[in-house]
């Protein structure tokens, strides 16, 4: 297991690689070039100087979050096969600076949703959080609006505004595309790249819808373990697999995580874990809270434990942190509490490999 954190690359995070590095036993980071236009192929050119500059911070660059999928691949238009050409050179690209695991999403439209970006907690911090009511009640541009203009000037990943334009019209397309053809899309687009991943060795890691339920008429597919056996099922080579992302499949009350873990693990299908806790007020409404078991709803003992029983060895990152000590960084990717998440996390895992001696 290596444990991980993610990261802004081209300065744009507050946080810098020096900081990181002295997070003990985090081993590397997860970066992404945000600024090469989604379908576009990735410059193996870009990639060897940001391996460079990650390198020479002390840091391993084995894992990219994310490479996002053009909406043609979503939409299954023509224009596909185009988009995922352009997906494999960038997988083989990736392979070229020792890029082991690479996370992505399949959300129609958004990735991420949340009512608010900094909502106050009891102890002065403050967090994301999502109220289901609350976001119905708004339109998809003024929830983009929110969240690009409360972002602190940031990149919000999966929220590029050159997207946001498109966002009516596409979410008219997939509200009267069914489920099934979804489906159908993402199976073509595994059938099309993961024989590269294999070649390249680089490990595909799918990251849960977030949320987990509908929103706005949208399909929703990785979301549960049953559609996640489903997604599995559909290209059964070990290099089509999962970020297992505790936050998002645990806004759905009816996952156990716990077990979901224990399943896909022991399939060696869960390559990278983004673990974070959330506590709900009630069904559909929740904030994300710091990661020890205590503050939120998910028992991060009994999830860090399905990992190490099952012989997870991919990699962790603890996932979105409070904005806690006055910080001022991008939403849900400050410092401190993901440190604090990465220590904690790291604890876990020490005191249950030592328990198993
Ligand atoms: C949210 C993240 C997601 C994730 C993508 C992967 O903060 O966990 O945006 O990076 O869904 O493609």
């Amino acid at each position: 297991m290596k444990m991980i954190l993610r990261w802004f690359a081209g300065g744009d995070d507050s946080v810098s690689l020096k900081q990181i590095k002295q997070i003990p036993g985090v081993s590397g980071i997860c970066p992404m070039l945000s600024d090469i236009p989604v379908g576009e192929v990735w410059p193996l050119e870009r990639l060897m100087a940001l391996k460079e500059e990650v390198n020479s911070a002390g840091l391993e660059l084995e894992v990219i979050e994310s490479v996002n999928i053009h909406e043609d691949i979503k939409k299954g238009l023509p224009t596909r096969d185009r988009y995922i050409d352009n997906y494999i050179k960038t997988i083989e690209n990736l392979s070229k600076i020792g890029v082991k695991c690479l996370c992505y999403n399949f959300m129609p439209v958004m990735d991420w949703m949340r009512s608010e970006l900094a909502y106050p907690l009891s102890d002065g911090s403050t967090a994301l959080a999502y109220d289901h009511e609350e976001i119905l009640k708004m339109n998809p541009a003024d929830i983009a609006d929110g969240i690009l203009s409360n972002s602190k000037g940031y990149y919000m990943p999966g929220w590029e505004p050159e997207r946001m334009g498109q966002m009516g019209e596409d979410i008219k397309f997939y509200q009267s595309m069914s489920t099934e053809d979804y489906w159908n899309n993402m199976k073509y687009f595994l059938d099309a790249v993961i024989p590269y991943a294999e070649k390249y060795d680089v490990k595909m890691a799918i990251h849960p819808d977030d949320p987990p339920f509908s929103v706005f008429g949208l399909p929703k597919v990785i979301n549960s373990a049953e559609n996640m056996r489903k997604f599995l099922s559909l290209n059964t080579s070990k290099y089509n697999g999962l970020t297992l992302c505790t936050g998002s499949l645990g806004a759905d009350l009816n996952n156990d995580i716990p077990a979901i873990v224990r399943e896909f693990a022991a399939q060696g299908r869960i390559h990278f874990a983004h673990i974070r806790n959330i506590k709900h007020s009630e069904d559909k409404v929740f904030t994300e809270s710091a990661h020890p078991s205590q503050c939120g709803d998910l028992d991060m003992y009994e999830i860090v434990k399905a990992f190490y029983d099952n012989g997870f060895d991919g990699y962790i990152r603890p996932d979105h942190g409070r904005m806690i000590w006055d910080e001022q960084a991008r939403p849900g990717y400050g410092l401190y509490d993901r440190a604090l998440g990465a220590t904690y996390l790291l604890g876990l895992w020490e005191a249950i490999e030592k328990s198993k001696k």
